[in-house]
C-alpha cells in the first residue's frame, strides 16, 4: 500500500500506525500548495479534495479520511493490536477517532493554522480549543493512552498535539498533555516518523 502524505500533516499518524505495524508501506509526498506529488502528477486525480492521508492500495483503489484510514491499517495488521476487537473498546477508538478529527483538528487546530482564516475565526477557535483540551486531558489525568493500551488514536491525538507549536497554543495549563506527548515522543514508531517528517518539512522550507 502506498500513503500520500505532507509532512508533519495529519497523515503522521498513518505513518506512525504504518511503523507500528512494521508494514511494507511505500510513502508519496504531496506538496500542500502545488498539490503536485513527488511523482509529478495533480494529487487532485488522486483525490478530487486534494487531502491527505489518502492511501492507495495494490489495486489501485483508494481510502481517505483519517479515521477510516487509522481504522483501516489496524485491521490489515492485527498483530500489531493498534485497535480493539470488541464491540465497546471499538466504539470508544471510535469515540475518540471522532473527537480528535472533528472538534479538535477540523473544528479547532485548522482555522488557527489556515492562512486564509482571519482573526475572527481564530479567536473563534481558539475560544473552542480549551474545553476539549480539558476534555482530553482529564481522560488522560490517570492514563498512559486513550484506551488500555496504544492505539491508532493516540497517533492521532500525537499528531495534532505537534501542532500547538505553530499555534499561540501554549499546553502548560494541561500537564497530562505534556507528560502524555513526551511519553508518546520516546515510542520507536513516533520518534522515526516524527524526525523523519521533521527533516522533510525543514528541507522544504
Ligand atoms: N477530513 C479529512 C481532513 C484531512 C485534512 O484536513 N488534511 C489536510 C492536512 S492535515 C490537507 O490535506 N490539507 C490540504 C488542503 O486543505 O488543501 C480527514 O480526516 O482525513
Amino acid at each position: 500500500m502506498k500513503l500520500y502524505f505532507s509532512p508533519l500533516a495529519c497523515s503522521l499518524a498513518t505513518r506512525i500506525a504504518l511503523y507500528e505495524a512494521e508494514a511494507d508501506a511505500q510513502f508519496e509526498e504531496v506538496d500542500p500548495k502545488t498539490k503536485r506529488t513527488a511523482s509529478g502528477r495533480d494529487f487532485r486525480e488522486i483525490h478530487a479534495l486534494g487531502l491527505v492521508p489518502t492511501l492507495e492500495l495494490a489495486d489501485g483503489s483508494r481510502l481517505t479520511e483519517n479515521a477510516a484510514v487509522l481504522q483501516y491499517v489496524a485491521r490489515q495488521y492485527p498483530e500489531a493490536s493498534l485497535a480493539p476487537t470488541d464491540a465497546w473498546g471499538l466504539a470508544q477508538l471510535q469515540q475518540w477517532l471522532c473527537f480528535i478529527g472533528t472538534e479538535l483538528h477540523k473544528a479547532s487546530f485548522m482555522p488557527l493554522l489556515s492562512a486564509q482564516a482571519g482573526p475572527d475565526a481564530k479567536n473563534y477557535a481558539l475560544g473552542l480549543v480549551g474545553s476539549g483540551l480539558n476534555w482530553v486531558a482529564e481522560h488522560l489525568q490517570d492514563r498512559e493512552f486513550l484506551l488500555e493500551r496504544f492505539s491508532v488514536a493516540d497517533a492521532y491525538l500525537f499528531t495534532i498535539l505537534n501542532w500547538t507549536q505553530a499555534t499561540p497554543i501554549d499546553l502548560k495549563p494541561w500537564p497530562a498533555l505534556l507528560e502524555y506527548q513526551s511519553r508518546l515522543r520516546r515510542r520507536p514508531s513516533v520518534e522515526r516518523a516524527l524526525r523523519e517528517e521533521q527533516e522533510m518539512y525543514r528541507r522544504e522550507r
